[in-house]
């Protein structure tokens, strides 16, 4: 596989500043050379540069850092498209914000050649939140809601050229929803995989059905890891913890299933805030991850296995 590393410093996005290194700290981890290890070729492309932020005001006075996340969409929407031509990218954020930008470009790639365009949403939150509704105002809440082309974005984000049909998108992993979120999932239909049908299925056969949905249709498939997916005893270094979270072992098998599928065609890493780890362990096990997640395995299985 040929992939391309964008960084995404963004932190605006958050209430709370260090996101920012987290391109830097997944670098340092080793994200390269575990890629390169794997037979993979890595271009890294350093840093993409935001647009100017063009000065906006909105009716939700809570909003913070809009004009500044709106030029980072557009600048993140076009490295997107462009380094999805004939690789797969692979974006270091910065915080999910970076999401609306990279899943924006990798839709309009996938129009292009005429394929659909599948999103696995790897997060303890649903991030499912306009421009209307956030009581946050961080506006981390709210790409997957943009790229599910719900209105509300129109003249303060980039127009969505091509929206990922919510029922194509599948979230996993979540415990915190918010009702302003809940109404519009639901209203949306976009496939949701809380803690407790982890709990109670187990996480392989979610997965499996949501991956034979992406080979039904041939499709792409985007993922987007948050650190906060991550039980936080084992990912202390995110902004917004929340107990209860994938375990080691269930994030590896996610990974390798992935991996198994052969489906995976671009990849956001994001949220991680180095500032609040412990020596690096958060990045390393994104790194250890994204390695499983291309093909880093224990031994070799004798048959197809997800
Ligand atoms: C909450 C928390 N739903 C909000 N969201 C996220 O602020 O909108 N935390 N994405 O990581
Ligand atoms: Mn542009
Ligand atoms: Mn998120
Ligand atoms: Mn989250």
């Amino acid at each position: 596989m040929h992939c391309r590393i964008l960084g995404a410093p963004v932190q605006d996005g958050t209430g709370r500043k260090g996101c920012e290194m987290g391109p830097s700290a997944l670098r340092v981890a080793g994200l390269v050379e575990a890629l390169t290890e794997l037979g993979n070729t890595v271009e890294d492309l350093g840093a993409v540069t935001p647009e100017s932020p063009l000065p906006v005001s909105h009716r939700n006075s809570v909003l913070k850092a809009l004009p500044e996340i709106a030029a980072w969409t557009a600048a993140l929407a076009d490295a997107a498209y462009q380094a999805s031509s004939d690789a797969m990218p692979i974006f270091l954020g910065g915080d999910h914000s970076i999401s609306a930008g990279t899943v924006s470009g990798v839709a309009r790639r996938a129009a292009e050649i005429g394929r659909p365009l599948f999103v696995l949403w790897l997060d303890a939150h649903t991030d499912f939140h306009t421009l209307d509704t956030t009581t946050s105002g961080n506006l981390h809440g709210v790409p997957l809601a943009y790229v599910a082309g719900l209105p509300g974005f129109d003249g303060y984000f980039p127009a969505v050229t091509s929206a990922v049909d919510p029922k194509r998108i599948c979230t996993l992993g979540i415990r915190s929803v918010d009702p302003a979120e809940r109404i519009a999932l639901k209203e949306a239909g976009v496939l949701m995989y809380d803690m407790r049908a982890i709990d109670e299925h187990g996480i392989a056969p979610l997965l499996r059905d949501f991956l034979a949905r992406v080979i039904a249709e041939n499709g792409m498939l985007h993922v987007s890891l948050d650190v906060d997916f991550l039980d936080p005893a084992i990912a202390p270094a995110v902004g917004t913890t929340v107990p209860g979270g994938a375990t080691f072992r269930e994030a590896h098998l996610v990974m390798e299933m992935l991996h198994d599928s052969g489906l995976v065609t671009s990849l956001d890493l994001v949220e991680l805030n180095p500032f609040l780890d412990e020596r690096g362990r958060t990045a390393t096990l994104m790194v250890d991850l994204t390695a499983s997640l291309m093909g880093r395995r224990i031994m070799d299985r004798p048959t197809r296995s997800y």
